[in-house]
C-alpha cells in the first residue's frame, strides 16, 4: 500500500512536474546531466552506450510530466479500463518511438549535432527488447500504442524476461540459437518498482475450515515468489498521453530459503534462489505447439495472478464493492497463455474476499474476454490435471467446479448427449486427462472473438461449434491491425512526407485517410515521386544488409520477400519450389534469362528450435542460396538472401523496400497474418492465398491489385475429404518433378542425397499443408506477377492503390472494434 503523502514544505515540493523546456538548448542542458549525472562520464570521455543511455533518459525526462499525470488521473477517474494480459509483447526499438510520440525528432536531432554526436549512430546502439515470438506479440506492442494513442484507459501486463527470442545465426545454413541477453548494457526505458513487488504462491494444498457456520477452502502454498514490477512508458501520438507497459520479474522470497539456510546448507539455498528467479528467465521459442513444460505454467501463473492483485490493489479504492467490478476493468486474454487468470481471479474474490460462488462466478463471466490467434488443434493449449493439482491445487478445484456447472447446464440445455458433453468438457480425458485452456476461456469470456473474418467463422463453425449453439452471440471478429506510427511514420518516412504532402497531417492517427490517395494513382508526377520512395527504401535496405550480413542487393530487381516465423503451414517450401523451379529452367537452358523478371528473394524466418522439419527448411533455404547466388548462368536474374535474426528492427527496414509480399499458407491455416497488412501500407503487392486477413486486403485493394491463387479453405476440405495423394500431383506436373528431384538429387547439398531426403519425402508422403496441390496454381500466378512486374509505371499505380486502400488495416481500428463489441472503455480525455 502507498504510504501516506509527505508534507510538503518547500515551495518546489508542490510545484507540478513540468521537465525540461522543449528547445535545442533545453535538450542539450538535460542530456550533458543525464550524462554526467547518471552515466557519471563527461561528454569528452562518454563511450557510445553512454551518450545513447543518456539521450534515452532525456528523452523519458519529457515524456515524465505527462506519465505522473496519466498515472494519477487513471486512479482518480475511476473509469473502467482495459488490462491486457499478454505472455508477449514484441517492442521492437523504442528510442524513435518516444521521440516521434513525444514530437522530439527534431530537437534531439539538432541537440545531438550540436554535441558533435550523429543521432544515428546512437539509434543503431538500441537493443531491441524481443519479448515475443511473432504475430502474437507484435500485436500486443500495436495495441498498446494504440490504446495509448486513443486515450483509453488501459495497462498492459506481461513478464519482463531476461533473455528474449533467441538471435539466430547460421553455420553452414543451419540454424543456431544464441541467448539474448537483451539486457546487459543497460535498459533505460524501465522503471522498476521493488515495493510493488507482489507475493506469489504455487504447490502446497488446500484445506476445508469452518468460518463461522460457512465451510470454505483455502490454499496453503509450498512455496512463493516475489513478482516485482517494471513500468514502461507507453506513448500515445502527439496526444500527451502516456500509458503504462507493466512487466513482472521474479525474485526469490527471502522467505523462501530461510529455513535452508538455517539448516547450514548455503549453496542449497543459493540453488532455491535461482530456481525461483527462473520463473521469468526466458522467454519460450515455440510459436505454435505448446510444450506442456511446467516453468511455462509458472511463467503464465506467476504474471496473471500479480497482475490480478496489482489491479485489485492499486487502481480500486479500499472501500471499492467488488460486486461492481466490471464496471471498472475488463482482462483481455491475449490467446489462451493468460487464461489461468480466470481460477485466480475466482480464488481471489470467493476465498479471500469471501464472496459466495454464484456471485463471483457472475462477476468474473463479466470481467474476461478472450482473442484466439489459431485454428491448428496441435496448438491448442492443454494442461495436464497432474501438473496443474501439483502447481496450482486450489485452482484445479475451481476449474472442476466450474467445469460441473457448465456440463450442468449443457445438459439441461441439450440433454443427456454424452458425446456433446464429452465433446464440450473443460476436462479432456486423451491422451492424458488435461484442462482444455480454450474451453476455459470459452466459458469465462463475456466474448471471444477471432483475429480476422475468415479465421473467426471457422472458429465458430469448425473449432467451436458446440460452444458458438449454447452461448449465441458470445462469439465475434475483431480483424487485426498494425500501428501506422511505427510501420509507415518510422518505418517508411519516405512515404509518410509524400502522403502528408498529399493529404496533409492527419492521416497518421486516421488512417482511412489514405483513401485519398487514389485519386494521385492517376497523377504521372505522383507515381514518380512514389516510385523514387520506393527506390529509396531498397538503396536503403541495400545499405543495412551490407553493413549487417555482408550482402550486396542486385540493382534493378523486384524485391520478392518472404518474412515470419518458419512453419510448415506458412509454406517457406512453396517459394523454395518456385526458387527452385526458375533455377532449374534458366540453368537447364529451356528458359531463356532475358524471360524472367529479375528478382531478388528475401528470406527472414527463425524456427522453433526444437521443430525438425523447420529447421531443415531453414537449412535448404540456405543451400538453394548458395548455390544460386554462385551460379553464373542465373547471374543478374536470381539472388536468395537470408539474412539471420529477423526481427522488429529489420522488418523496419525490409517491408518499405519489398515489391512484393508472400502470404502464402494454406487456406484456413493462418489466422489473420499482420505483417500482410504492414506490407500492403508500404506498397508492395500481394501475392496470397484467401486465407486469414489476406481475404480482407483483396477485398480492399481489388482483384486487380493482388495476386490471388490456390484452394480455398472449402476446396482444401473437399481435397482432404476426397484423399490428397501428394505423388499424384508430382507425377502430373513436369515443373513440380524437375524442382523436387533437383532437391532430391542432392544438387543443393554437395551430391548427398540424404541431406534433404526427410523433405522429399515429406512432400511426396505426407504433405499436411498441400505445397504440391497448390503449386500449379502458385508457378501461374507467379508467372502473372512477372507480367505485371514489365510495366512498371501500372505496377506503381497499383502499389499506390494498395497503400490508399490499406487504411482498414490500423490497429486503431481494431482497438476501435475491440471497444464498441467487446470492452466498452470509452477513451477518457
Ligand atoms: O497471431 C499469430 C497467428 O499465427 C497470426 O495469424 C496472427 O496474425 C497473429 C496475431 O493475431 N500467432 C502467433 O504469433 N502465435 C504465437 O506467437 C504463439 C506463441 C506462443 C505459443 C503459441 C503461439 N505457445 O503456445 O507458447
Amino acid at each position: 500500500p502507498a504510504s501516506a503523502a509527505p508534507v510538503a514544505t518547500h515551495p518546489l515540493a508542490v510545484a507540478p512536474v513540468t521537465g525540461p523546456p522543449s528547445s535545442v538548448d533545453g535538450f542539450v542542458r538535460e542530456f550533458l546531466n543525464n550524462l554526467n549525472y547518471e552515466q557519471g562520464v563527461a561528454l569528452s570521455s562518454s563511450s557510445p552506450n553512454d551518450r545513447y543511455l543518456a539521450l534515452a533518459y532525456t528523452v523519458r525526462d519529457y515524456l515524465m510530466a505527462r506519465w505522473l499525470e496519466d498515472q494519477r488521473r487513471q486512479r482518480e477517474v475511476q473509469a473502467k479500463g482495459v488490462c491486457y494480459l499478454s505472455a508477449e509483447y514484441l517492442l521492437g526499438r523504442q528510442l524513435d518511438n518516444n521521440l516521434l510520440a513525444a514530437r522530439l525528432t527534431d530537437i534531439a536531432t539538432e541537440a545531438m549535432a550540436a554535441c558533435g554526436i550523429d543521432i544515428d549512430d546512437l539509434r543503431q546502439l538500441e537493443v531491441e527488447p524481443g519479448l515475443g515470438n511473432g504475430g502474437l506479440g507484435r500485436l500486443a506492442a500495436c495495441f498498446i500504442d494504440s490504446l495509448a494513442t486513443m486515450s483509453v484507459p488501459s495497462t498492459g501486463y506481461g513478464l519482463r524476461y531476461e533473455y528474449g527470442i533467441f538471435r539466430q545465426t547460421f553455420v553452414d545454413g543451419e540454424q543456431i540459437e544464441q541467448p539474448d541477453a537483451w539486457l546487459t548494457l543497460g535498459s533505460p526505458w524501465e522503471f522498476p518498482h521493488p515495493e510493488a513487488a507482489q507475493t506469489i504462491g504455487f504447490g502446497g494444498y488446500t484445506e476445508k475450515y469452518d468460518d463461522e457456520g460457512v465451510a470454505r477452502s483455502r490454499w496453503v502454498p509450498g512455496w512463493t515468489v516475489q513478482a516485482v514490477p517494471y513500468n514502461y512508458m507507453v506513448p500515445g501520438y502527439h496526444n500527451g498521453r502516456v500509458n503504462t507497459l507493466r512487466l513482472w520479474s521474479a525474485v526469490a522470497s527471502s522467505a523462501f530459503d530461510l529455513r535452508i539456510f538455517n539448516a547450514g546448507d548455503y549453496a542449497e539455498a543459493v540453488r532455491a534462489q535461482t530456481f525461483a528467479e527462473n520463473i521469468s528467465k526466458v522467454l519460450y521459442p515455440e510459436d505454435s505447439t505448446p510444450q506442456g513444460k511446467e516453468l511455462r505454467l509458472q511463467q503464465q501463473y506467476f504474471f496473471v495472478a500479480a497482475s490480478i492483485h496489482d489491479f485489485l490493489e492499486h487502481s480500486l479504492s479500499p472501500d471499492f464493492d467488488l460486486a461492481n467490478l466490471p464496471d471498472r476493468v475488463i482482462f483481455q486474454l491475449n490467446d489462451t497463455h493468460p487464461v489461468i487468470a480466470v481460477p485466480e481471479l475466482m480464488r481471489v474474490l470467493v476465498d479471500e474476499k469471501g464472496m459466495k460462488w454464484d456471485a463471483a462466478w457472475a462477476i468474473t463471466q463479466q470481467c474476461f474476454a478472450y482473442t484466439c490467434h489459431t485454428l491448428l488443434p496441435e496448438a491448442l493449449e492443454m494442461w495436464s490435471v497432474d501438473l496443474l493439482g501439483r502447481l496450482l491445487p486450489r485452482h484445479l478445484e475451481i476449474i472442476y467446479r466450474i467445469n460441473d456447472e457448465f456440463l450442468a447446464a449443457v445438459r439441461e440445455r441439450f440433454g443427456d448427449d454424452e458425446m456433446r458433453i464429452r465433446n464440450m468438457s473443460i476436462i479432456a480425458d486423451f491422451p492424458e486427462r488435461s484442462v482444455r485452456m480454450a474451453f476455459l476461456a470459452t466459458v469465462a469470456g463475456a466474448k471471444v472473438n477471432g483475429v480476422a473474418e475468415l479465421h473467426s467463422q471457422l472458429l465458430r463453425e469448425k473449432v467451436l461449434p458446440d460452444f458458438d449453439e449454447f452461448y449465441p452471440g458470445k462469439f465475434t471478429n475483431v480483424t487485426n491491425g498494425v500501428t501506422p506510427r511505427r510501420f509507415v511514420r518510422l518505418a517508411n518516412p519516405g512515404l509518410a512526407s509524400l502522403i502528408t504532402e498529399a493529404l496533409g497531417a492527419g492521416w497518421t492517427v486516421d488512417l482511412e485517410r489514405l483513401r485519398g490517395l487514389e485519386a494521385f494513382a492517376e497523377d504521372p508526377e505522383f507515381r514518380a515521386k512514389f516510385a523514387e520512395v520506393k527506390a529509396a527504401n531498397k538503396r536503403r535496405l541495400s545499405d543495412v544488409l551490407r553493413t549487417r550480413d555482408g550482402f550486396e542487393v542486385s540493382d534493378g530487381h523486384m524485391l520478392d520477400v518472404m518474412v515470419k516465423r518458419l512453419h510448415e503451414y506458412k509454406r517457406q517450401m512453396l517459394k523454395v519450389l518456385h526458387i527452385v523451379t526458375l533455377y532449374e529452367g534458366i540453368a537447364s537452358g529451356r528458359v531463356a534469362a532475358a524471360d524472367v523478371q529479375p528478382r531478388t528473394f528475401i528470406f527472414g524466418a527463425k524456427a522453433a528450435p526444437g521443430y525438425v522439419m523447420a529447421k531443415r527448411i531453414i537449412h535448404l533455404i540456405n543451400a538453394v542460396g548458395s548455390v544460386v547466388n554462385a551460379d553464373p548462368r542465373v547471374e543478374g536474374r536470381l539472388q536468395v538472401l537470408f539474412p539471420p535474426n529477423y526481427n522488429v528492427t529489420l522488418a523496419e527496414r525490409v517491408i518499405p523496400a519489398a515489391d512484393l509480399s508472400e502470404q502464402i499458407s494454406l487456406a484456413g491455416k493462418e489466422a489473420s497474418g499482420t505483417g500482410n497488412m504492414k506490407f500492403a501500407l508500404s506498397g508492395a503487392l500481394t501475392i496470397g492465398t484467401d486465407d486469414g486477413a489476406n481475404v480482407e486486403i483483396r477485398q480492399l485493394v481489388g482483384d486487380d491489385n493482388f495476386f490471388l491463387f490456390g484452394m480455398t479453405e472449402p476446396e482444401v476440405e473437399a481435397l482432404w475429404a476426397k484423399g490428397y495423394k501428394p505423388s499424384d500431383f508430382y507425377q502430373a506436373d513436369e515443373g513440380l518433378r524437375r524442382a523436387i528431384d533437383l532437391i532430391a538429387s542432392g544438387a543443393f547439398s554437395g551430391g548427398d542425397r540424404s541431406t534433404f531426403e526427410p523433405i522429399v519425402s515429406n512432400l511426396l508422403y505426407d504433405d499436411r499443408f498441400m505445397v504440391l496441390a497448390d503449386y500449379a496454381s502458385y508457378i501461374a500466378a507467379q508467372a502473372r506477377v512477372d507480367a505485371a512486374y514489365a510495366d512498371q509505371d501500372a505496377w506503381t499505380r497499383s502499389s499506390i492503390l494498395n497503400v490508399a486502400r490499406s487504411g482498414f488495416f490500423s490497429s486503431d481500428r481494431s482497438i476501435r472494434d475491440y471497444i464498441d463489441r467487446i470492452w466498452h472503455t470509452p477513451p477518457v480525455l
